[in-house]
């Protein structure tokens, strides 16, 4: 018997937001695959409004959003946590006002069951807020939580009040839910080895998109000491890149999207098995779309036919993980890319028609025991390959190699409180790299490029 489910994608309360092309990818594979089954889905996107649903009239200023699907979130003020009080920067609730979550959820069909996402593990409070409202608006329905927090935090996830709190991949984990929850078989099911098997996720739930985002692979071959890549998707699995394309297609013809960013943790990489079969066929179906890597995108992978390629088939937003110039760290977090790397790849780069200021390079700040001149040498370094540095601080993860010399090294409870792993508060701050240094290297970083 058809039920209704209905999904959530909750807040961000943060110091900072930037809508760089986020969406709730994983709730979405699961309405579709809700959908397949036969049931009825509803999602509420807490961070996207206003829709006809969200009618009040809001104060303040229309957040800027840009063409290409990235762009401001609406916010307003909210008071910090208590852990947070000290830090001296306002705190945000980023997306809908609650006003507008309580109105939307009394005007619903009553569902039977709520799925509810989350992300970053300092979010949490968002998650909490959210699952508690929706136990006072719909009491009774059967909460059941999911997402990277739950999988990094499953101790601390116990507190967030949902029924069942699942960890890792849902898509698997559905047959089960279906069964205890509401009572039915799985008539489709989805095999996690063959990610072909799964349908596009829903976006289609949107009445407005401006973007899809999309994912060709799950995992990554590499194990760096950092990334908490192989505790969520454990194994390195990848699509056929023609169905990709299909998925890119489908969205284009039939809904107008022009543009795309891919999630995956490792597009690059073997790009015989994926990337140039995927840019061939782009270029060969005349798809004149844009598309976008938020993502730190591998530079060993970057040859001259790649570069032109990427160049061609319309990648415009281009980032790149490097990390750090320190050949040392390079290898002992996980040996990743070389700045032998770097060089080669900036150079095809601007060869194939891309700018400095085009090719964006992520470097991690605030690493334990790392010190400022070391990330003050890799802007340099960055920068007379003639590519623009990026600072991405560090946010230490649970489960990962470097966590227990994190949770050593950090000013803050990182081990109790998940609010500390908030990159904005560079919780592995010290002497060596304090706040008022990556400051500092933060304006380094947009000072002009070299020539
Ligand atoms: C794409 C991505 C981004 C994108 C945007 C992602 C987004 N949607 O918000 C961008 C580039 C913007 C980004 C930025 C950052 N990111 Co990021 N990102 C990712 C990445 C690679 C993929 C996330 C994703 O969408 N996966 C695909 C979908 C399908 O998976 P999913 O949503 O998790 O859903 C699945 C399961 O979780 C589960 N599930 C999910 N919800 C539910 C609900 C229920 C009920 C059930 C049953 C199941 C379920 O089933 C789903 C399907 O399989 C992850 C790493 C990873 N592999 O997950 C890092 C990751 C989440 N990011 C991370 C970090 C550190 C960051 C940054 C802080 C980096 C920095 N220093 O600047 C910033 C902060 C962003 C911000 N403040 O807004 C960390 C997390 C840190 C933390 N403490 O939580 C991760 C884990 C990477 C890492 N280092 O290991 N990120
Ligand atoms: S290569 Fe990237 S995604 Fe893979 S483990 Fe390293 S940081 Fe994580």
């Amino acid at each position: 018997m058809k039920k209704n489910i209905l999904l959530i994608n909750p807040w961000i309360y943060d110091f900072a937001a930037y809508d760089f092309w986020l969406a709730p990818l994983g709730l979405l594979s699961l309405a579709a695959l809700f959908r397949k089954n036969g049931h009825a889905v509803q999602m509420i996107d807490c961070l996207r409004g206003p829709s006809p649903l969200f009618t009040l009239p809001r104060s303040g200023k229309q957040p800027k959003r840009f063409p290409s699907g990235h762009g401001h979130f609406f916010k307003e003020p909210l008071q910090k946590p208590p852990p947070l009080r000290s830090i001296p920067r306002r705190y945000n609730r980023y997306g809908i006002s609650v006003e507008e979550l309580r109105n939307d959820l009394q005007k619903r069909i009553r569902p039977d069951l709520i799925l509810v996402t989350s992300m970053m593990t300092y979010w949490y409070p968002a998650v909490f807020d959210i699952i508690r409202i929706l136990k006072e608006e719909i009491p009774g329905v059967p909460i059941i939580l999911g997402g990277n927090y739950v999988t990094l935090c499953p101790e601390h996830a116990q507190l967030a009040g949902a029924d069942l709190l699942v960890r890792g991949e849902g898509e698997s984990q559905l047959p089960k839910i279906l069964k205890d929850f509401l009572g039915q078989d799985s008539t489709f099911q989805v095999n996690p080895l063959e990610l072909d098997s799964y349908p596009f996720p829903a976006y289609d739930l949107y009445e407005h998109r401006e973007q899809i985002s999309i994912l060709t692979s799950k995992g990554c071959p590499f194990h760096c000491s950092y990334c908490a890549s192989h505790l969520i998707n454990p194994g390195y699995r990848r699509r056929n890149p023609m169905k990709v394309v299909e998925e890119i297609a489908y969205w284009h013809k039939g809904y107008g999207i022009k543009h795309f960013s891919f999630y995956d943790d490792a597009l690059l990489i073997e790009p015989e098995g994926m990337a140039i079969p995927l840019l061939n066929e782009i270029i060969r179906r005349e798809l004149t779309c844009q598309f976008h890597c938020p993502n730190g995108l591998h530079l060993r992978e970057v040859t001259g036919d790649m570069a032109k390629l990427m160049f061609k088939a319309g990648f415009r937003t281009i980032r790149f993980g490097f990390e750090t110039a320190d050949v040392r760290r390079q290898l002992d977090t996980g040996g990743k890319v070389t700045n032998d790397h770097l060089e080669r790849a900036v150079a095809y780069l601007l060869e194939a028609g891309y700018a400095p200021q085009d090719i964006g390079v992520y470097l991690l700040c605030g690493l334990p025991g790392q010190t400022a001149r070391e990330v003050h040498e890799t802007i340099n370094y960055v920068k007379r390959c003639h590519a623009r540095p990026v600072i991405t601080e560090y946010s230490p993860i649970p489960g990962t190699v470097l966590w227990e010399a994190s949770v050593q090294s950090s000013p803050y409870p990182i081990a109790a409180e998940p609010l500390f792993h908030n990159n904005t508060l560079l919780p592995c701050q010290s002497s060596l790299l304090s706040f008022d240094m990556y400051e500092d290297l933060k304006r380094q970083t947009r000072s002009t490029l070299s020539q």
